[in-house]
């Protein structure tokens, strides 16, 4: 059974944009195959997080993966800083890879432009998610379009090590939705839709009331003329709310254009809020219910037990073909 592995950072209110690029295919993916979906609160602490939220934060996304279908029978979900190998790993990928590829790094020339004191977890994030993907010898690893050159250089580093010390990693690949890969933002149609964005009208959360999507909706920028098409070329506002349309309601983009063919925005707009409508507010109610359970901490206690197995594995096994003395 093939392998998958995917990780959210606790760093913000979760988004659409998350929900569409990477949580649907996490649900999609848990009935044939073995799936550890954990929140990477190591790789969130990269940018200073107040601790109380960071907590938070944290529990909140474990809740919003059961919210939305991961199934805990199926999934091993669990936070990364249960399982301490990661970090391990990470240290280990860290003196594999060359300050040249992460230099690279797109995600961090945009969080780093114009500062003068950047963190240096910033800079060797990428190393530590090769860790988290390669400790599971992943085969498949859902995320969003943005994640792609991340998962090129988990490859690059993967090789590197089989050529180096025998073939002992997987190579992982990308799996990304075709449609809606990257959510754009409300207001701004050429940025990604993102957790970290000041502006919270730039975003659907997750958690917001239904209220404040539909508002959202009725404000988000559109293109010039009225015909909703889908070219994500001259029509980018546009086709950013068909992905989410098609996506929200369970249909194809065509199917989409079909429905509102010699339409205006207006009644696609009206229609759009009540599709997301109907998927959060389902999913808040069984957030709701989780958050005031016990469920969680027996689900992450079960996750990080059987996620620390088979990553306590493959470490031992790293450490062994490099030449370190094994305790006595
Ligand atoms: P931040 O904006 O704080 O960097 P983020 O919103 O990008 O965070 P991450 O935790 O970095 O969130 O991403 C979690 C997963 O969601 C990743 O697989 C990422 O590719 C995916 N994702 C994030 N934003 C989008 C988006 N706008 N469209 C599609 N997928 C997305
Ligand atoms: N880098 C990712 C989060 C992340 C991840 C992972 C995704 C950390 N480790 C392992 C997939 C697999 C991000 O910024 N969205």
């Amino acid at each position: 059974m093939a392998r998958v592995l995917s990780g959210i950072q606790p760093s913000g209110q979760l988004t659409l944009g998350n929900y569409i690029g990477a949580i649907q295919n996490f649900v999609k993916l848990q009935d044939e195959h073995e799936c550890f979906y954990m929140v990477v609160d190591l790789h969130a602490v990269t940018v200073p997080q107040d601790p109380a939220a960071l907590r938070e934060q944290t529990e909140s996304v474990a809740a919003l993966y059961l919210a939305a279908g991961v199934d805990p029978k199926k999934s091993a979900i669990f936070i990364q800083s249960h399982v301490p190998a990661h970090a391990e790993l990470g240290w280990i990928m860290t003196t594999l890879a060359y300050m040249g590829e992460l230099e690279r790094m797109t995600q961090y020339k945009e969080k780093t432009a114009g500062k003068t004191s950047i963190p240096a977890g910033l800079f060797v994030y990428p190393t530590l998610m090769a860790a988290d993907i390669l400790i599971y010898n992943a085969d498949l690893v859902p995320v969003g379009d943005d994640q792609k050159q991340h998962l090129e250089l988990t490859r690059d580093l993967a090789e590197r090590f089989n050529k180096r010390y025998g073939e002992t990693f997987r190579l992982p690949e990308p799996y990304m939705p075709k449609v809606g890969a990257r959510i754009m933002s409300l207001d701004d149609p050429t940025k990604k839709m993102s957790k970290s964005n000041p502006n919270p009208n730039s975003y659907i959360a997750l958690l917001d009331e239904p209220d404040v999507i539909r508002r959202k909706i009725a404000r988000a920028v559109t293109d010039s003329g009225r015909e909703v098409k889908y070219d994500p070329e001259a029509k980018a506002a546009v086709s950013n709310l068909i992905s989410i349309y098609a996506h929200c309601a369970g249909v194809t983009v065509e199917e989409v254009e079909r429905r509102y063919e010699g339409q205006g925005y207006g009644q696609f707009k009206k229609d759009l809020a009540e599709h997301v409508v109907a998927v959060l507010e389902p999913l808040q109610k069984r957030y709701r219910e989780i958050r005031g359970s016990g469920e969680l901490v027996r689900v992450l206690k079960e996750g990080a037990e059987r996620a620390s197995a088979v990553a306590e594995r493959t470490v031992a096994l790293v450490k062994e073909r490099m030449g370190f003395l094994p305790p006595a």
